[in-house]
């Protein structure tokens, strides 16, 4: 196959994203169709992305001819339904993060995926800044043994006034934990992935800042509404029963001690996460505010920052890097490598700077069973296994 046919489901935030980053990878893949929750939705999608074929109904997209393959970009109560769809169908499926709303939901699609012979992978892009890369080169490089303990966070603040709203806020279309699904997966998921080590047990500690937010009567994705221009009769109030913030001690593989803080109700912090590793040698630290810089800590010689620069860059990350020199690198880069990847691995071809490793549906599962896992601990106030 020279180039793969690609359909995206989902015309929200992160549908056009994705749909940028499948033409941002020409020699791999091409855009044939999107779907939306309306033939309106769709429509403007499509016209608005210059897409062929549209449908107000994903069905119509996912039996076409010239589809081989749909990320799934819609909230997370749709991923296990419309991911089993495409599988049954024969498509390879890029899923949006959380991969599921169980992990039984998600071993079932791992089922599916391996029963048809057919690739899969999980929106865990974070992984693909390329001074992640670099850490985690440098810590494969590194003797197994070196590394003491990793410390993070990720902090949003979109959530923080009662009357921010998202469908994530409800738990039927979200989960049982939100905030800790929707970006302390993507922490655990790269803590794991940059160190090679497993997440063992947790203990979480859940906050919620109220226990009932106010609604506009549309129930839009009103993230940034300050409510200035509505009415109070405008909103209907509804009980809260997912996490703003959570607290979480991690027991790594090998007696490495983690720990986690993700907020969405943090002021100030529009999409801060950041990754901080320190072991016996050195420690590492990084943030996507500053996305193209590396501190690197020592004890008996000058600290170091290491600024992205592609020549000096292991081959790995050096490839992951969308520009040549310091130019910086953003968020929607990581998608466009994270579909290099994959697509290459769907079509047989090797990739620039060595195996590639995007996350897969057990990577997938694995962060559902973090999220059970985090849950019965915030529930409990015991450390938890996390299962296998
Ligand atoms: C909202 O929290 C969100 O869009 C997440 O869903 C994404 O996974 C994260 O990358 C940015 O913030």
């Amino acid at each position: 196959m020279e180039r793969l046919r690609v359909a995206v489901i989902g015309t929200g935030f992160i549908g056009p994203v994705h749909a940028e980053a499948v033409r941002r990878n020409p020699g791999l893949a091409e855009l044939t169709a999107i779907a939306g929750s309306s033939e309106e939705a769709a429509g403007e999608a499509a016209a608005r992305l210059n897409v062929p074929f549209y449908s107000g109904d994903y069905r119509d997209v996912i039996a076409r001819e010239d589809v081989d393959l749909v990320h799934i970009c819609t909230p997370n109560y749709l991923h296990y339904p419309m991911a089993k769809d495409c599988l049954e169908n024969g498509k390879h499926v890029l899923c949006e993060k959380p991969l599921a709303m169980t992990s039984a939901e998600a071993r079932d699609l791992l089922r599916l995926a391996e029963a048809k012979n057919l690739k899969a992978a999980v929106n865990y892009n974070l992984r693909y800044y390329p001074m992640i890369q670099e850490i985690k080169s440098r810590n494969s490089k590194s003797p197994d043994g070196r590394i003491f303990a990793l410390q993070g966070s990720y902090l949003q603040d979109w959530l923080l006034h009662e009357t921010d709203y998202s469908w994530r806020m409800e738990s039927k279309l979200s989960g049982k934990t939100r905030a800790v699904a929707d970006i302390g997966t993507h922490w655990m998921d790269l803590a794991q992935y940059v160190t090679g080590l497993k997440i063992e047990k947790v203990l979480a500690q859940f906050g919620r800042m109220f226990e009932t937010r106010r609604k506009s009567a549309g129930g839009r994705d009103h993230t940034f509404d300050r409510g200035g221009e509505k009415k109070p009769s405008d909103y209907t109030s509804y009980p809260v029963d997912t996490e703003d913030h959570a607290q979480i001690l991690l027991s790594f593989e090998g007696g490495v001690l983690g720990n986690l803080t993700v907020s969405q109700v943090s002021a100030g912090y529009k999409n801060f996460m950041e990754y901080r590793q320190m072991g016996r040698d050195v420690s590492y630290s990084w943030n996507s505010e500053a996305p193209n810089r590396i501190k690197i800590g020592h004890r008996d010689q000058a600290n170091e920052i290491l600024m992205k620069d592609p020549g000096l860059l292991h081959s790995r990350a050096a490839s992951m890097s969308a520009y040549p020199g310091g130019h910086q690198e953003g968020y929607g880069d990581t998608l466009k490598f994270i579909l290099r990847d994959f697509y290459s691995d769907v079509l047989g071809r090797s990739v620039e700077g060595g195996a590639s490793d995007y996350p897969t549906l057990q990577d997938g599962l694995a962060e559902m069973l973090l999220c059970e896992a985090i849950i019965k601990s915030a529930e409990t106030g015991e450390w938890m296994e996390v299962g296998v």
